[in-house]
């Protein structure tokens, strides 16, 4: 599928002042979209401002070391929001997603303008260039730069590389294609060093979470003939390795690397008590379905969920739950 940039590149051309918006929660693909896109309408001579309704989280400033991404009332308010010929929203097509830009994009005058890779969608009200196939909205603006004929600099094309990289697991999930590729490998062309934006995403841990990571990979037990895999995170872990509660991202998808393991959870003891699960999944067992038992949510193949502590009683709760599903004929 390609999109039709046609309506867009007008649109850019007739309007001077632009906003950009993502989904909450900004990852790299939401960022990098943004920034690229601000700076291709940064180099058409345009007026850009990236309201977001979260702040960018430490680990992906180094896409926006200008600090152009700001949060909705903090730093931007509500009137300059609106004060704008087109609001473009990237990323994502759900209001829920865009939390409280919402109150500016129903009440905004500008022109609305969605593009987005995703499947679930609401009706913003806008036109949307949406192309469910593409495996980054990063590989959509890279697209839109060719469209406009622009030309990017190493400047423009980092945050894009970035974007598609990550949503990508560097190349190596399923929507990995011969377009992605290709997409990077224009980008790789215009100056991006693949070595240096790795380094900025992957290779910044501290001392502190690689210590959580080999204290909370030491308990990794299996169980069920070596098709769950599962751990835990208590708060003296924390105190102990002088880690953050965002330092046990990821610890739950190491345990699916083990071979033969079908889905695998990982329970961290909160401040209160309670016990906060992950679970994943990488075979037909859907985990949303488990996380709603226990009143959470998510994907099949990603779920979570808030449970009451002790860590003892949640995790043997989890597992009859998880020794249920598996027992199930494969769906
Ligand atoms: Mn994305």
């Amino acid at each position: 599928m390609t999109v039709d940039w046609g309506p867009l590149a007008e649109i850019i051309v007739e309007n001077e002042r632009f906003v950009i918006t993502s989904h909450v929660r900004p990852d790299a693909d939401a960022l990098g979209s943004e920034l690229g896109l601000a700076r291709i309408l940064d180099r058409l001579g345009k007026q850009v401002r990236i309201v977001n309704p979260s702040a960018t989280p430490d680990h992906l400033k180094f896409l926006d070391p200008e600090g152009r991404a700001v949060k909705l009332r903090n730093g931007v308010t509500i009137e300059q929001a609106l004060d704008t010929d087109v609001h473009l929203i990237v990323d994502t097509s759900a209001w829920q997603q865009i939390a409280d830009v919402d109150a500016v994009f129903r009440k905004t005058t500008a022109r609305k303008v969605v593009i987005d890779h995703h499947v679930s969608s609401d009706d913003l009200g806008a036109l949307e260039f949406k192309d469910t196939t593409a495996s980054a909205t990063g590989v959509l603006i890279t697209e839109l730069a060719e469209a406009l004929g622009v030309e990017l600099t190493e400047h423009e094309a980092v945050p894009l590389y970035a974007a598609i990289a990550t949503d990508t697991g560097w190349f190596r999930f399923s929507n990995t294609e011969g377009r992605t590729m290709r997409t990077a490998a224009r980008l790789i062309d215009c100056g991006v060093r693949p070595n240096l934006v790795y380094q900025q995403l992957y290779e910044r841990s501290s001392l502190s979470r690689l210590k959580l990571h080999g204290c909370v990979l030491s308990r990794v037990a299996v169980e069920f003939d070596g098709r769950l895999a599962h751990t835990f995170v208590l708060q003296a872990d924390f105190r102990q390795t002088g880690a953050h509660p965002s330092d046990t991202e990821d610890l739950v998808n190491d345990c699916l690397t083990i071979d033969g393991v079908a889905c695998a959870f990982i329970l961290v003891e909160q401040r209160n008590g309670q016990i906060k699960a992950s679970l994943r999944s990488r075979t037909g067992v859907d985990v949303a379905a488990i996380a709603e038992l226990f009143g959470g949510g998510g994907h099949r193949q990603a779920s979570g969920a808030m449970l009451p502590g002790p860590l003892a009683t949640a995790q043997t709760r989890i597992l009859q739950a998880m020794h249920a599903a598996l027992q199930e004929p494969a769906g």
